[in-house]
This record gives C-alpha cells, sequence and structure tokens, in this order.
C-alpha cells in the first residue's frame, strides 16, 4: 500500500513539472523587444528602462530580451508611436502629451495645476479613470501598460527670471507639440513654439529658441544648464510618462508573455517614481551648483497665470469630453480629501 501511494505520488509530481516544462517552453518564444525612449541613457527615464529590461528577462527565463534604446535613435516620441502603431517597434516609453493627436482624452493631463502633489498625481493615474484614459490608446494600435512620472514642470529661459506674468512676454518657449501646451503658453503671453524633445538642447544653444519647460531631473541629465541662464519654480503642471507596446505585436503574444511584460512595467512604475523623486528632491541644490540662478514664482503670480488659463481648461474640456473631464476633477478631489 505504501509503496502504490509513494508511486501515485511521484507521478502526480513528475507530471506536473513536466507540463510546467513544457508550459514554459510554449508560452515563451525567444523575442527582442525594442524599447525607445527619448532621454539620455543617465537619466530616470533611462535607469527604469532599464530596470524593466531586467525584470523582463528574469521572468520570461531569459526568452524575452528587451534592447531598452534612449537618445532618441529610434525616433522622437512622435515617431517611435507611428513606429509601434505599425509594428515596426515593439515597445517605448514617452510623454501623454505627444499621444494627444492619436488619442484626445490624453489632454487631460496636460491641464495646469491639475495635480498639486504626486500622492494626487498617483491615485488619479493609477485609478479608474487613469485606466480609462489609458485604454482609449488599444484603438489606434497602441496599448498602454502604465503610467511612469516625468514630473512638475519648471521654467528655463536664457532672458530673465520669470517674477512676474508679464516676464513671459516676447520669451520663445519651445512647448511639447500638443495643442494644449501652445495654447497655454501662448495664453501667458509667451511667443510658444512646438518642437520635438530630441532637437531642443540644439535649439537652445544656437538660440532659436529662449527657454522651455520640464521637470528638474530633466534640466540636469540633459544637460540645460548648459545653454541655460534661469530657472523659475513654477511647478505648472505635472507631466506623466506612458510606457506603451505596439498592439500588432501585442496581439500576436502568449497570455503568460503577457502577463510578463505587465508585472515588470508595474515593477519599473514604481521603481521609476521613486527614483526620480530622490532625485528631484535634490535637484534644485544640484542645478544651482551648475550655475543657474534660480527663483520661485510668487504665488500671487501663479494664481494670475492661473486665472489666464480657465479659458484653456474650458478648451481642454471641449476635446476630452465633459464626461472625462468631470471624472477626473472628482477623482483629483477624492485624492486630495483623503
Ligand atoms: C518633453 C518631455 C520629454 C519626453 C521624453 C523625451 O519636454 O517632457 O521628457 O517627451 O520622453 O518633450
Amino acid at each position: 500500500k505504501f509503496s502504490k501511494l509513494t508511486m501515485v505520488g511521484a507521478l502526480a509530481g513528475l507530471m506536473a513539472a513536466g507540463v510546467a516544462t513544457q508550459a514554459l517552453a510554449q508560452d515563451f518564444k525567444p523575442r527582442i523587444v525594442r524599447f525607445g525612449y527619448g532621454l539620455v541613457e543617465d537619466s530616470n527615464q533611462g535607469r527604469a528602462a532599464r530596470f524593466f529590461a531586467q525584470e523582463v528577462e528574469k521572468a520570461s527565463g531569459g526568452k524575452m530580451k528587451v534592447r531598452a534604446i534612449g537618445n532618441a535613435s529610434l525616433g522622437s516620441d512622435t515617431q517611435m508611436q507611428q513606429a509601434l502603431i505599425g509594428g515596426a517597434q515593439e515597445m517605448m516609453v514617452g510623454s501623454t502629451a505627444t499621444l494627444v493627436g492619436l488619442a484626445p482624452e490624453m489632454a487631460v493631463w496636460d491641464t495646469p495645476f491639475l495635480f498639486s502633489n504626486v500622492k494626487e498625481a498617483d491615485a488619479v493615474l493609477d485609478g479608474p479613470v487613469g485606466e480609462k484614459i489609458k485604454a482609449t490608446l488599444e484603438p489606434k494600435g497602441m496599448v498602454g501598460l502604465v503610467y511612469w512620472e516625468n514630473g512638475f514642470r519648471n521654467l528655463t529661459n536664457n532672458k530673465r527670471p520669470i517674477a512676474k506674468l508679464e516676464d513671459l512676454q516676447d520669451v520663445k518657449l519651445r512647448v511639447m507639440q500638443n495643442n494644449v501646451f501652445l495654447d497655454s503658453f501662448k495664453a501667458l503671453g509667451a511667443n510658444a513654439v512646438p518642437l520635438p524633445f530630441s532637437e531642443l538642447f540644439t535649439a537652445l544653444e544656437t538660440k532659436a529658441v529662449d527657454g522651455q519647460e520640464n521637470p528638474y531631473n530633466t534640466v540636469l541629465s540633459s544637460k540645460f544648464y548648459e545653454v541655460q541662464k534661469y530657472l523659475t519654480v513654477s511647478n505648472h503642471v505635472y507631466s506623466p510618462w506612458i510606457v506603451t507596446v505596439s498592439k500588432k505585436w501585442w496581439d500576436g503574444l502568449s497570455a503568460a508573455e503577457k502577463k510578463v511584460l505587465q508585472d515588470a512595467a508595474i515593477k519599473s512604475r514604481d521603481f521609476e517614481r521613486k527614483d526620480t523623486r530622490e532625485e528631484a528632491a535634490k535637484a534644485l541644490a544640484d542645478i544651482k551648483t551648475k550655475g543657474m540662478q534660480v527663483n520661485e514664482l510668487p504665488a500671487a503670480e501663479a494664481n494670475r497665470m492661473r486665472d489666464k488659463l480657465t479659458s484653456v481648461n474650458a478648451g481642454i474640456a471641449k476635446t476630452v469630453g465633459q464626461g472625462t473631464w468631470d471624472a477626473v476633477q472628482g477623482a483629483v478631489k477624492q485624492a486630495r480629501d483623503a
């Protein structure tokens, strides 16, 4: 009796192991995943891309190899998006702002002064309305996995410290390629010029533009301090990044492969936000050491900017639909009161 039971147990064990190995072999094909991004390798974006690559490789038993390719070597954000849609590239991370042309609801994240801290941003982006907006990418040919943090944006320029609204007058300011940013800075009186990020350093260096706006992390990693004199702490908008997959390629993956990407994306999100926030916390001191002159936009002036932007907000609500606008406002309020 003893030996019979043992035999059955051993057999069952062997079978289970066999099934598992077989499943693994079937579920994971050898795959090269080109994961493009726009910033330099030594940036919060680059570090998180490498983290994601390692997680995917580990979890797939080395079958899925992620090639993290930075510096916009695979193209600007908009060029990479087109490559994902066409199936010529598997994955990327970039601004939600550059997706607005394809998925208009993404414009809601560009609402000036929408979030007042990262706790609100995390709650809203990772919550139901953030998921819903992310899902609008699918019919356009991309699958959104997670939001990463780009961060609160601040102004830099070569003309003068921005101490009041009027100081933006005649500043030729590079903005992201999207109507919300264009309209916002026009409403504030700047001479706003849309340009891809990949052309920004040269544009600043050659003085084709006077200034730009990006989080501290990017001012450091992209060495904007070499070509910009003034930084004004304005925190005028929080920018998310979004990790996306080519839908054409995604549809050919097994359930196990999809799960590896999804799980690794969530881990990379947590890694990226922590890393970005640690870097941002000490960035201002580093920026000053690099020689930039830093000033804070007075609260009264930030309020004057808010007032000027009410018309822009109405436009965003129209672009994203009143339902989405209200859902986001409601989620922000809920996070604020929590
Ligand atoms: C910008 C964004 C950039 C991103 C990045 C290249 O100013 O803030 O950080 O687009 O993915 O364009």
